[in-house]
C-alpha cells in the first residue's frame, strides 16, 4: 500500500501558485503537512499492527537541522504507537574523496542530533561502486577517523587540523562513521539492511508478542 502526500498538497503545485521557489515550496509542504495531520493520521489507519511503514522523505538537510517539522512529525509517530528507525542514505558517489564523505557523516550526524531517533548510516546506490575493490570499499565503510582527519586536512590545509580533529572526535563519539552498503538491485544487500533495521526495531520481539495475545486469550478459556 502506498500513500503519496501529493493528493494533499505538492511542491510543484505550491512552488506554481504561491510563486515560491523549490526549497520555500518544500518547507510550506511540511507546515501544511503538520496543519493537516489528521490526513496522515488517517491514511495510516489503514495499516495493521506490525504492518512495516517506509517514510521516503525528501534529501534536503535543512528540513532536518533548521526546522522543527521532522521532529513534530517523529512526535506524532511516537503519539500513534509506531517503533521509528531512521537511516541516513548518503550517495556512494561521497566516496570519491575524503573530504566530502567527511561532510557527509557530519550531515548524517546533525540530522541524528536533531531527530533524536535510533539512526543507521547506510550506503547508497552500491550498484554504481561495482568496479571498486573491497578493500577500498571497507575504506569507507569502517573508515579510520585519523586517516579522514589527515584527507580533510589536506583539502583545507594545516590551518583547520584542529577543527577538523574536533569534528572527528565528535563523529568518533556519536559513532558516525560506519555503513551498511545497500545495492538496491541485489536482493540479498537489501534483506541484510531489512534485517539490521529489524534488529534494532525489536521487530521480531514485537511479532513474537503479538503472537502470544491469542494463546494468552485461550489460556484463560481453559
Ligand atoms: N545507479 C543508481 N541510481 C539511482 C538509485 N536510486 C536512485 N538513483 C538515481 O539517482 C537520481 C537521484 O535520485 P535519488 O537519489 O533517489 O534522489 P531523490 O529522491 O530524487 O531526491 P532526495 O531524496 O530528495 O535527495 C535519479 O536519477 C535516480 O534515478 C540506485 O540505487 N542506483
Ligand atoms: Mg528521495
Amino acid at each position: 500500500m502506498t500513500i503519496d502526500i501529493r493528493e494533499l498538497i505538492s511542491v510543484a503545485d505550491v512552488g506554481e501558485e504561491l510563486e515560491l521557489g523549490p526549497n520555500g515550496a518544500l518547507v510550506y509542504c511540511m507546515e501544511f503537512l503538520l496543519k493537516n495531520i489528521g490526513w496522515l493520521e488517517d491514511k495510516l489507519d489503514a495499516f495493521i499492527d506490525n504492518d512495516y511503514v517506509v517514510f521516503d522523505l525528501p534529501g534536503q538537510i535543512e528540513l532536518y537541522t533548521h526546522f522543527p517539522f521532522m521532529k513534530d512529525l517523529l512526535s506524532y509517530l511516537h503519539r500513534w504507537d509506531f517503533r521509528v528507525q531512521a537511516l541516513y542514505l548518503l550517495d556512494s558517489q561521497f566516496m570519491t574523496d575524503g573530504a566530502k564523505f567527511f561532510g557527509g557523516c557530519i550531515t548524517a550526524l546533525s540530522a541524528m542530533i536533531q531527530l533524536e531517533i535510533p539512526h543507521i548510516n547506510v550506503m547508497s546506490k552500491m550498484d554504481l561502486a561495482r568496479g571498486v575493490d573491497k578493500r577500498q570499499l571497507d575504506e569507507y565503510m569502517y573508515p579510520d577517523i585519523d586517516n579522514l582527519i589527515q584527507e580533510l586536512s589536506l583539502h583545507t590545509g594545516p590551518k583547520y587540523l584542529r577543527l577538523n580533529s574536533a569534528m572527528g572526535a565528535l563523529l568518533e563519539e556519536f559513532s558516525m562513521v560506519s555503513f551498511v552498503p545497500l545495492d538496491a538491485s541485489d536482493d540479498d544487500s537489501i534483506a541484510d539492511l531489512l534485517l539490521m533495521v529489524d534488529l534494532a526495531l525489536q521487530y521480531e520481539d514485537e511479532i513474537d508478542f503479538t503472537n502470544e495475545i491469542p494463546d494468552a486469550i485461550d489460556g484463560e478459556d481453559d
